[in-house]
């Protein structure tokens, strides 16, 4: 054992050497202040065993926050890398296990999560529904979400990183990375991605049946609707994650050949499943992207959304081309002429339906008086800097032009356009938009400016020069260049610009302690004159609850309506209302996967089968208990009434 520690703990390397001790100082300073504040059974009771979809939610965006800012130092180093040639700040092995780790993390356990947070927050209120239509299992996605990246990321101290990129080429990842690295990339991604899948079908069913009365689907608000579509493609996408994970997991250690040459297997298998996957997997992320900014112009420009059903047309539009376009991530891997003409053809088609947003969302803007929030900033900057990421997408998609863009900085340019303008844009607007109703007071909004001003140019200057540097022949995943390249003073300006971003992600994480010490509390629901239901609890927190009683839905935009028809106050009458019990199960479970995934990383059968079996057992005292113990608990009439008027009195 003492051995088996010895051997995978990373002590040589400076970097990890200081990341190790600074985990270690976390732990201990987090032990110590809950011990010092009794606030053990707080945190169990309250947050790890909880089943609202409102805290469940802020520990998603939580956790993505945390992811963002691994994700960040991770670029950051490769920018300092990459700033001046012949630098030997990273060695290669060091920038490989990097940018894997990088990409993985921003896109699996950073962009995901946090819009999956906003979701949970989000979707039930917009729908007025009292909760997701399994909460239970909703505990069990997040749980699961969080021990498989916490299993990911402990490979950067224990045993060593994953380094055969986001994303995870046959034959490299098997033959050409005998460590545990990729191994935990395989289990980290596999666990957490149960947790997504399950949170696709919980969205689903919560969606379809548990709106309010009168809302049809023509009436739900534009979040909810790219939150069900994405719902959806999850539900298509994710079972193939699942398989392809579990045949590279055989391959790796369990001798099977499914992607290895010797022995029958075929390489490009993986990189088919991998992408028939990993397309939709980037509209997964756009999407909920997409519906943010929509709530968030239609808000502050003050009208309904235009082109609310073109909108919607658009959007599945998008989400059934998202399955048939995989093969443009290897237009140069030599399909056939053929081949690469239909998948050039379906992916030039995306363009039409995305550009169909671009315009309705600029006819919302049309003529209206705007007022420039920090959450309207974002989502203003979004439309022209999205429209780059867009036409240098059409751009890749030329197959015959592809071969001269294939695997250089043009690419890295063009993801990170999408990537960062449509989603990172997206969750910073909806944190600043919905943050009052998950805190109970705005962020504040002159830090909130400073962050955006930094990040939006900063973006700019980071990334611009890079379309540049990929015309000029840099290709992409190199760890150093040198001088006669020509490349020093475009990636000297990128650097820079990457500076200013980091500078805006301290001006947010500021902002937020700045807020909970200093705004003023919120005494309404309704922070921005909204537009729809999640704004209509009279409280600024919606207590467990949500709604003391279901409101009922007349139009698209029902909760503005309703505010313009003034004076009408109905006499409302209080009914019992049935709540789901806590449970400490899923995290339990969602543990003994984080036990089962380190056994298999290792190779150490005993541990890997004794969580598997603690699984099952998990799964069986659910499924026993599920029918006669656990009936939840009713909350009183008295209860809510007493509720409802501390919070109005207050107000
Ligand atoms: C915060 C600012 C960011 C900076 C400065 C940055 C910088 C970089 C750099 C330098 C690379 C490596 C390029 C190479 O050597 O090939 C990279 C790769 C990548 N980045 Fe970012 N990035 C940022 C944010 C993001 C975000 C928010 C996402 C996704 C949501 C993302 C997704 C990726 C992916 C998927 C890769 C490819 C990794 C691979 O090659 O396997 N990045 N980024
Ligand atoms: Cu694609």
């Amino acid at each position: 054992m003492i051995d088996f520690i010895k051997d995978n703990l990373i002590l040589d390397d400076p970097l990890i050497l200081g990341a190790n001790i600074s985990i270690l100082l976390t732990v201990i300073g987090i032990v110590f202040v809950l011990t010092y504040f009794k606030k053990w059974k707080w945190l169990w009771s309250e947050w790890i065993t909880t089943v609202d979809h409102k805290k469940i939610g802020i520990m998603y965006i939580l956790a993505a926050l945390v992811m963002l800012f691994r994700g960040g130092v991770d670029a950051l180093l490769m920018r300092a890398q990459l700033t001046v040639p012949n630098n030997a700040f990273l060695t290669s092995d060091k920038y490989n296990e990097i940018f894997t780790t990088h990409g993985t993390i921003m896109i699996i356990f950073m962009a995901m999560p946090f819009l999956i947070g906003l979701m949970n927050v989000v979707v039930p209120l917009q729908i007025g529904a009292r909760d997701v239509a399994f909460p239970y299992l909703n505990s069990l996605s997040f749980w699961s979400f969080m021990f498989g990246a916490i299993l990911f990321n402990i490979s950067f101290v224990f045993g060593g990183s994953p380094d055969a990129g986001w994303t995870n080429y046959a034959p490299l990842a098997i033959e050409g990375s005998p460590g545990p690295g990729i191994n935990y990339y395989l289990l980290g991604l596999q666990i957490s991605g149960i947790g997504t899948l399950l949170t696709g079908i919980n969205l689903i069913v919560t969606i379809i049946k548990m709106r309010a009365p009168g809302m049809t689907l023509l009436r739900m608000p534009m979040f909810t609707w790219t939150t069900l579509v994405t719902a959806f493609i999850i539900v298509f996408a994710f079972p193939i994650l699942t398989v392809t994970l579990a045949l590279m997991t055989f391959d790796r250690s369990f001798g099977t050949h499914f992607f290895t040459l010797t022995g029958g297997g075929n390489t490009m298998l993986w990189s088919n499943l991998f992408w028939m996957w990993g397309h939709p997997e980037v509209y997964i992320v756009v999407l909920p992207a997409f519906g943010i900014f929509s709530e968030v112009i239609s808000t502050f420009a003050r009208k309904t959304l235009f082109g609310y059903k073109s909108m919607i047309i658009s959007l599945v539009g998008i989400s059934l081309l998202s399955f048939l376009v995989w093969v443009h991530h290897f237009f140069t891997m030599g399909g056939s002429a053929a081949i690469n003409n239909i998948f050039s053809i379906t992916t030039m088609a995306i363009a039409i339906p995305t550009g169909i947003k671009i315009f309705n969302w600029l006819g919302t803007l049309y003529k209206s008086r705007i007022q420039y929030t920090t959450a309207m900033l974002w989502a203003v900057a979004f439309i022209p800097t999205f429209v780059i990421g867009g036409v240098t997408g059409v751009m890749l998609g030329m197959a015959a032009a592809d071969f001269q863009y294939h695997n250089s900085y043009f690419l890295v340019a063009h993801f990170h356009y999408t990537l960062i303008a449509g989603v990172v844009f997206a969750c910073f607007s909806g944190l600043v938009y919905w943050y009052p109703k998950m805190f109970g007071h705005k962020l504040n909004e002159r830090l909130g400016k400073w962050a955006f001003w930094f990040f939006a140019i900063g973006f700019n200057v980071c990334f611009l020069p890079q379309f540049l540097l990929g015309f000029s022949g840099m290709p992409r995943r190199v760890y150093t260049y040198v001088p006669e390249d020509g490349w020093t003073l475009l990636n000297v300006i990128s650097s820079i610009g990457a500076l200013g971003m980091g500078i805006g992600f301290v001006f947010i994480v500021y902002n937020i302690y700045y807020s909970f010490r200093y705004a003023k509390r919120e005494t309404t629901g309704d922070s921005w004159d909204g537009r729809t239901l999640e704004w209509a609890t009279t409280t600024a927190i919606p207590p467990h609850y949500n709604f003391a009683v279901i409101p009922e839905v007349k139009s698209l935009d029902t909760f503005w309506f309703n505010k313009q028809e003034t004076g009408k106050k109905e006499k409302v009458e209080y009914k019992e209302i049935h709540m789901p019990n806590n449970a400490g199960t899923p995290f339990i479970m969602s543990a003994l996967m984080f036990v089962a995934g380190f056994g298999l990383v290792f190779d150490l059968w005993w541990m890997a089968i004794l969580g598997g079996l603690g699984i099952i057992a998990c799964m069986v005292i659910r499924s026993l208990r599920s029918h006669k113990e656990d009936e939840g608990f009713h909350v009183s009439v008295e209860e809510i009434k007493k509720t409802e008027q501390s919070f109005h009195e207050e107000a």
